[in-house]
């Protein structure tokens, strides 16, 4: 059957958009994410820049992508300003040496400000989908991210059909958007197995300028197996959240659980999979990796919610190949929607994220690398981490070969401060610092997670100031992140 809409190749798509642009891509994580039009793009903007035009357009997605997006787009160095989330390492050199300005945000934020014009004009969409009716009904792909705001609010509408994904998705999405204030409703989601929209995302279809045809697997990254560091944090996770079930600060129904991503996160949920205490669990998250898979397969996840599939790409065939299996029990819904604070309160989500540092007193540094240098970003963690039925943070207890600790006397940049922060895990223990104040948080946080070479030196730290409710002595608070500044190694710190 012919397309009611042109059907362009992906140069033809991106020599409609120019300079100066603001585009809003599909993509959260490299799923789903837009792929041969960014990538067409990048020539573009090489050639531009060659005859020396300027080309740089902004990009908003769901939260990171893939290369073929992030990567390409800003080794031509096309990419004027990016927000909310990326994790590519040619973007990350661009953001830190100034030539991208990235702002980071709540990626359950960004919906609504991109609504309220808070980002300025949207003017294209750029979408993977693997359907489009005539009338505008567009079945999205591996996410759903912040694609169907998108779609409402750009100008024009550039689709791409991307036919490695199976066509059978429909019915894996749950669409809703909510209304702005002062008109917005309670978002009716009491289980997280509630459907509450609709399968497709409905625009008027004289948006769409065009539908190009791709075949491209998500570029997803495959996962480091566990060792023993992620293992044990794993571990200690799992028996924390046994022993809160044994003590019913976690009912005996068991509450949703929501993982972060990575290989600290897939051991974490591997953990929770085997162990003999923990109930069959529901997963209201955000991000479905490969090991959520797994443990549907295996009958101990039985729901899984989250706004994107980050799955390997052999993984995801043999999810195609058994699609019916997983359609009553994978569900994929708007970012606005998963990392809801409304809902995440009131599921009771217990929330496990990850921290680059921790400091004595409980905040975390989920997003810079010495205070200065971005990493990825806050990503969902905030969302969820400040609204949860108990909130948990885990990292190793050293970095780079054991010559950075984790554990620090001070972050050097906070993202979740001691008032969000209900737990935190390394592979040495768990320090519960539930009801407990800043002199007793350090004592544990030090004792029980600190990495036992750094261990002398923050109790060195901690015991030189004894006043105030927050004892810190402001001019060594930074001494070990200062000697590794100067020498590449903390533990040649002197603290006092
Ligand atoms: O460096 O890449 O050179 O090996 O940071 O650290 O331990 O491999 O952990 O991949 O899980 O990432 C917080 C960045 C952790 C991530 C963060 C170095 C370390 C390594 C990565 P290499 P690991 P992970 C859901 C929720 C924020 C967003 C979020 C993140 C690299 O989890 O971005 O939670 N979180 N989203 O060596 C210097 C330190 C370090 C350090 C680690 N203290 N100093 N380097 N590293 N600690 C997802 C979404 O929102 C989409």
């Amino acid at each position: 059957m012919s397309s009611p809409f042109p059907i362009l190749t992906a140069d033809e798509a991106a020599a409609l958009i120019q300079d100066g642009q603001t585009l809003g891509v599909s993509g959260f994580t490299p799923a789903g994410a837009a792929k041969v039009v960014p990538r067409a793009l990048a020539v573009r903007a090489r050639a531009e820049h060659l005859a020396g035009r300027p080309f740089k357009v902004a990009i908003v997605s769901g939260a990171s992508t893939g290369d073929s997006l992030d990567g390409e787009l800003a080794r031509a160095d096309a990419i004027s300003w990016r927000t909310p989330y990326q994790s590519n390492k040619s973007l990350r050199e661009s953001i830190n040496a100034g030539r991208t300005r990235f702002f980071d945000m709540h990626l359950s934020h960004l919906p609504q400000q991109v609504r309220s014009g808070f980002l300025g004009k949207m003017d294209w969409a750029v979408v993977e989908a693997c359907e489009v009716t005539a009338d505008g009904e567009i079945v999205l792909s591996t996410s759903v991210g912040a694609s169907p705001t998108f779609l409402r609010c750009a100008e024009k509408v550039i689709i791409e059909l991307n036919r490695f994904h199976s066509p059978n998705l429909r019915g894996f999405h749950d669409i809703y958007e909510p209304l702005d204030p002062p008109h917005r409703l309670p978002i009716p989601i009491l289980r997280p197995t509630d459907r509450i929209g609709t399968h497709t995302v409905k625009i008027d279809p004289r948006k769409i300028a065009c539908i190009v045809e791709s075949n491209m697997a998500d570029e997803t990254g495959g996962f480091e197996p566990a060792d023993d560091t992620t293992e044990r944090i794993g571990r200690n996770v799992a028996e924390f959240i046994a022993g809160e079930l044994r003590a019913g600060r976690i009912p005996k129904e068991f509450l949703p659980i929501q993982s972060g991503v990575g290989n600290i996160a897939n051991a974490v949920l591997g953990g929770l999979g085997a162990h003999p205490d923990i109930p069959a669990f529901e997963m209201y998250s955000e991000v479905i990796q490969d090991s959520v898979i797994d443990l549907v397969r295996s009958g101990k996840v039985k729901f899984a919610t989250g706004t994107s599939l980050t799955i390997a790409k052999d993984v995801l065939l043999k999810f195609y190949e058994d699609l019916e299996f997983f359609r009553s029990r994978i569900l994929l819904r708007p970012q606005e929607i998963t990392n809801n604070p409304e809902i995440v309160r009131r599921l009771g989500i217990i929330t496990v994220n990850t921290a680059i540092e921790v400091d004595i007193f409980g905040n975390i540094n989920s997003t810079h690398i010495m205070g200065t240098n971005l990493m990825n970003g806050i990503g969902g963690s905030g969302d969820f981490t400040r609204n949860a039925h108990i909130s948990i943070f885990t990292c190793p207890s050293s970095a780079k070969g054991g010559k950075i600790s984790t554990i620090v006397p001070l972050v050097s940049h906070m993202d979740h401060s001691e008032h969000s922060v209900q737990v935190v895990v390394t592979e040495n223990g768990v320090a519960d610092l539930r009801g407990k104040n800043p002199n007793e948080r350090a004592r544990l946080i030090i004792e029980k997670c600190a990495h036992p070479q750094f261990h002398d030196q923050l109790m060195h730290y901690f015991e030189m100031a004894k006043h105030g409710q927050t004892p810190q002595t402001l001019n060594r608070a930074f001494a070990m992140h200062e000697q590794f500044l100067l020498t590449g190694d903390m533990r040649d710190a002197v603290m006092i």
